[in-house]
């Protein structure tokens, strides 16, 4: 075990170059490590005193007084168990809840939230209820030679009960799941509403990679065969509505403006997701889909609210997709529409000299490259 530790520690390091992240990474394994082995100790520890227990007990069998009531002892560990469980689940609201997402910063986020509170709720009743019945039940009819458990073969009105109530519950539960879903990803504007702002992401190992319309607001075409060293996105520059094509480092949206995310990866499946705002999409290769949010409170908001001077909202990737897979993050500012609109204007477009410089070196090839032209043209 420690050897593998020490395998991913090497693996860690020598993949990003060593970084504080990776020591604060490195110290976080060493720390499950040093967990994982004392647990072992304990559980050794445990067995020890057991065999001593029971050397114990079979001498006071020979020396024919009482031997250990191991009913009681189970009885009384049940108890122990459901007490020290009741406090590990408190302990788990009270620290790690504390950790939980601030209010969703989006239209749609707030019927999720609502979605998953009920469910929290429901869960939560039903674990406490048939934890503590269960444990209860077994330290009160704790076997016992003086009495005589009731034999119960089968009983149709319990097992009726037993199955429509959590049937009716979950049935309950998967349909408003599937309407809160259909909402949210009910996609027509409503009329009157503004159109939605486009804003194309590309997942590939590890970044993602941002496109916003300029001033005719729509994206140009886009096809993986014309991806190369200046084109990375693989945009169709014979469209013209890729000319003003906007690249962009940080994610802006204008507050309370509907935004169609266009999903996109070049490698491995990625995953989209923007915790905050409660939106989460898989970006496939080969396979673009799209999620439609409206943002609903600013960044400068969101500081005043969890009294955070420095908070951002992210972009963050949620699949496993490779070593540096913690390096696809991104910071999200939502502003108001003037600050959009001032951002907007300083971002640079697509269609930089290099890949003019490119499409000119294609024209020149026109007669004896006509492929190349076809391509980049
Ligand atoms: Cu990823």
């Amino acid at each position: 075990m420690l050897l593998g530790t020490n395998v991913l520690f090497a693996q860690g390091t020598g993949a990003a170059g060593a970084t504080a992240t990776d020591a604060v990474k490195d110290n976080g394994l060493a720390t499950a490590g040093y967990y994982i082995l004392l647990f072992l100790i304990v559980c050794f520890i445990i067995g020890i005193v057991g065999k001593i227990l029971r050397v114990f007990d079979l001498t006071q069998q020979i020396q024919s007084k009482n031997p250990i009531n191991w009913d009681n002892v189970m009885g009384v560990c049940c108890l122990i168990f459901l007490i020290a469980g009741a406090y590990g689940a408190y302990w788990e609201f009270t620290v790690q809840g504390a950790m939980i997402l601030p209010d969703a910063a989006s239209e749609h986020g707030v019927k999720w939230d609502e979605m998953f509170w009920t469910t929290t709720t429901l869960t939560m009743i039903v674990f406490v209820v048939t934890q503590v019945l269960l444990f209860t039940f077994l330290f009160k009819y704790r076997h016992n030679a003086n009495r005589r458990g009731h034999f119960l073969p089968h009983n149709n009105t319990i097992e009726k009960v037993w199955t429509i109530a959590p049937a009716i519950v979950l049935t309950i539960l998967v349909i408003f799941g599937f309407f809160t879903w259909q909402q949210i990803t009910d996609n027509v504007d409503a009329k009157g509403e503004p159109a939605s702002i486009n804003v194309d992401i590309t997942g590939h190992q590890f970044a993602w990679e941002l496109r916003y319309p300029g001033k005719d607001a729509r994206l140009g075409k886009t096809d993986y065969k014309l991806v190369s060293g200046t084109n990375k996105l693989g945009i169709n520059f014979k469209d013209k509505d890729s000319y003003d094509d906007l690249q962009a480092d940080t994610m802006y949206l204008p507050v309370r403006k509907s935004v169609r995310l266009n999903i996109h990866a070049q490698d491995v499946i990625h995953s989209v997701y923007m915790p905050h705002f409660r939106v989460q999409l898989n970006a496939v290769p080969g396979l673009p889909t799209f999620f439609k949010f409206k943002p609903t409170i600013t960044t400068a908001e969101m500081r005043i609210k969890l009294d955070k001077p420095n908070f951002e909202y992210e972009i963050l990737c949620n699949k496993v997709c490779g070593g540096a897979h913690y390096n696809m993050k991104k910071v999200v500012r939502v502003v108001t529409e003037a600050e959009y609109q001032a951002w907007l204007s300083q971002q640079k477009p697509y269609l930089t000299d290099a890949i003019k410089k490119d499409l000119k070196f294609a024209a020149e090839k026109k007669e004896v490259q006509s492929n190349r032209l076809a391509l980049n043209n």
